[in-house]
């Protein structure tokens, strides 16, 4: 089915302190990420870079810290500022696909979105659970807390960053891929009873039998969003990231796993983040994430 896509450059390194990944939506479009889509049929609009009022830090020796949260100011700023744009593009009927930048862009991309349905469902493909608060996380990092906020844990200000209150259910949230996890966040999800799959059960079920069990759980959602870390795959297959953990899933599997989540055709927002090519060789991590991206999209190998 021919989707309107509104793709969207998330340009915000404020969720962590590597510099480069404000480069990702570009490094991502030399990919051909509009090409590829177009190729299959989408109908792709680029809306370019969103920016904040705070400018993007390139040193790494200036950074604000707030009750135990680096950026915050910058962090909240830019949360606003990106999600009046998936606000407006859910508003006018079309697919967002919100390109990045760190992980903390989830909260704007996603506080923007969800105010269009009762109970958007999330996939949330990562390496880590993204579920710190100031107290649990060992950086300060915001994009390592920000899956915590949106589900209301955490930092007053930030759960209210768009509209008041916590944006998503926990019971509408799956967590795949997961291999490094703080104390914290494993006692978050066992308090609060989240759906979530480790690596480990990765291997012991593989990811036919996750998308099935993660379906069946969000059967009830209204919509459905797919916030895509690059740091679940393999770092060997994805070396352009900021937060690398060994064990990770393989580009061939999370295609399959792609394809077929296409398939179900429920998905209504995505997004891909953490991609870095200052830390990558030949721009190889937009390359295969764009591959993969062609599979969100509905490639199919035959
Ligand atoms: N990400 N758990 C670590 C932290 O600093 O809180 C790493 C977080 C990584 C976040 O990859 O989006
Ligand atoms: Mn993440
Ligand atoms: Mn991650
Ligand atoms: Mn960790």
């Amino acid at each position: 089915m021919t989707k309107q896509i509104d793709l969207i450059g998330a340009t915000t390194n404020f969720g962590q302190p590597k510099p480069g990944v404000v480069l990702g939506p570009d490094a991502l479009r030399i990919a051909g990420i509009v090409q590829v889509l177009e190729a299959i049929g989408h109908d792709v609009s680029d809306l370019g870079n969103v920016y904040g009022k705070y400018q993007t830090q390139f040193v790494k020796d200036n950074v604000q810290v707030k009750n135990g949260l680096k950026n915050y100011d910058e962090v909240k700023d830019y949360s606003e500022a990106l999600a009046k744009v998936t606000d407006a593009s859910v508003q006018n009927g079309r697919f967002p696909l919100v390109i990045g930048g760190d992980h903390s862009l989830a909260l704007g991309s996603i506080t923007g979105i969800a105010k269009h349905y009762d109970n958007l469902g999330v996939i949330w493909f990562d390496a880590h659970g993204d579920l710190n608060t100031s107290e649990t996380s060992p950086s300060g990092n915001i994009h390592g807390m920000i899956l915590a906020e949106l589900l209301g844990v955490g930092d007053k200000g930030l759960i209210d960053t768009y509209n008041e209150g916590p944006s998503l259910k926990t019971e509408n949230v799956v967590l795949i891929g997961l291999r490094d996890l703080d104390d914290g966040e494993k006692e978050l999800i066992k308090k609060r009873n989240i759906l979530a799959f480790t690596m480990s059960d990765v291997r012991a079920l593989g990811l036919v039998e996750i998308l099935d069990r993660t379906m069946k759980h969000l059967a009830h959602c209204d919509g459905l969003h797919l916030s895509f870390d690059v740091d679940s795959l393999d770092p060997s297959e994805m070396i352009g990231t900021g937060t690398k953990v060994p064990g990770g899933m393989f580009i061939a599997e999370v295609i399959m796993f792609m394809e077929r989540l296409s398939e179900t055709g429920l998905l209504t927002s995505v997004d891909l983040v953490e991609v870095n090519p200052l830390l990558d060789t030949f721009n190889q991590t937009a390359e295969n994430a764009v591959l993969m991206t062609e599979y969100i999209f509905g490639k199919r190998k035959l």
